[in-house]
């Protein structure tokens, strides 16, 4: 079978998903072209089974906003006609599911019947999506796509709150290759092995509330020796920066930017901070899990699908720094309790495990008319 898939290209989850979904697919066998506007940063087996192609944007002076839908639409309907692609599956609705649609539709007029999957990953709903400027189009996208699926049951809630729905939503947790996750590194030379390490990886975009790691982490710096490991970057960067110089850490705290090799940084990491305002799913927080490190949520949108309270870490409402900051301490500072944690959160993370839940994709694909 041949798929197209449709993503961002970039660090967030919704592209980490898809890319490393495309990789799986191929190691079954199935000739996946991945069709975005740059190669997607975990893209890095090219075989004969996986092929990426660029959406080129041409810029012209009347165009306030280049048109990338219209770009990507055009480019989805000549990859289709050329390499026979049997299924299009697209990540984050915006504006992915509609351009997908609009190549649909005029494949359609040439006779090519492509169905399009699909899977929305939470701001795509939750943020952007339902916002009066996109609600329509998103709406429409969810309504006429084939087979819609989303990545955990709080999300499909948002979506059918959200939005008229006429369609079955299915979830289809987030997954990880636990391989990726099962040697050690030892710690670079810029870390003491006497001192704990936390790490937090994300966007650094408002809805994840560095802030709040940077305060947490300075009560529990407080208690015990450790070193912060902020893995990332985005808007919210220099003001964490800020905050860590104020409060008299910015020793304590190292800003790696992005990182293609986090698995080898959580498995040196004691514990893993996600505080995060709004978040479907939480894919960091289940690759933490994966390399054996207990993680300290939010409790917000999907994340309780994944970290299991008073097992695989703790829960706490948004922004309760206290509570994230004490149960912290209790973790890393009762040797057998983080033990503890620590076996459950990969044994959590194993129900995550991509061979689990990439059969059910497969299922999909083999049931669409
Ligand atoms: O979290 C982000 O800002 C990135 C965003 C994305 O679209 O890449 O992540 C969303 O999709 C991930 C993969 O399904 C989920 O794990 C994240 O929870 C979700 N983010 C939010 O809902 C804020």
């Amino acid at each position: 079978m041949i798929i197209g898939i449709v993503c961002y290209p970039t660090f967030g989850g919704s592209g980490v998903l898809a890319t490393e979904l495309g990789i799986e697919l191929s190691r079954k066998g199935y000739e996946i072209h991945f069709i975005t506007y740059n190669q997607p940063v975990k893209l890095e087996l090219f075989s004969n089974k996986v092929h990426f192609h660029e959406v080129e944007v041409p810029n012209y002076p009347l165009f306030h906003y280049p048109p990338y839908e219209l770009a990507l639409s055009s480019r989805l309907v000549g990859i289709v006609k050329k390499y026979k692609i049997n299924i299009l599956h697209v990540h984050y609705a915006i504006p992915h599911a509609y351009a997908a649609l609009m190549a649909k539709q005029m494949l359609d007029s040439i006779g090519i019947k492509i169905p399009v999957v699909t899977t929305l990953h939470g701001t795509d709903i939750t943020l952007v999506g339902s916002n009066p400027s996109y609600k329509t189009a998103v709406e429409f996208s969810i309504n006429n796509s084939d087979y819609v699926t989303a990545v955990s049951e709080s999300l499909k809630k948002d979506t059918l709150s959200l939005f008229e729905i006429k369609k079955d939503v299915e979830v289809i947790p987030n997954f990880v290759n636990l391989e990726k996750y099962n040697s050690t590194t030892s710690k670079t030379n810029l870390l003491n092995n006497n001192h704990k390490i936390i790490t937090h990886v994300s966007n650094f975009r408002k809805v994840k509330r560095i802030i709040d790691v940077i305060d947490v982490f300075d009560g529990i710096q407080k208690e015990i020796p450790a070193k912060l490991l902020m893995i990332g970057d985005g808007p919210e960067k220099n003001k964490a920066e800020k905050k860590a110089k104020r409060l008299g850490i910015k020793d304590k705290v190292i800003f790696f930017g992005k990182s293609n090799e986090t698995n080898k940084i959580l498995s040196f990491t004691d514990l893993f901070l996600l505080p995060s305002e709004i978040e479907s799913f939480g894919l960091s927080a289940l690759e933490a899990m994966a390399a054996k490190v207990p993680v300290i949520t939010s409790n917000t949108g999907g994340i309780p699908e994944v970290n299991i309270n008073n097992f695989s870490g703790r829960l706490s409402d948004v922004g309760d720094i206290e509570k994230m900051t004490t149960d912290a301490i209790e973790i890393l500072s009762d040797k057998n309790l983080h033990k503890t944690f620590k076996m459950n959160a990969r044994k959590r993370a194993e129900d995550f495990d991509i061979h689990k839940i990439v059969p059910k994709y497969e299922n999909i694909y083999n049931n669409l008319d």
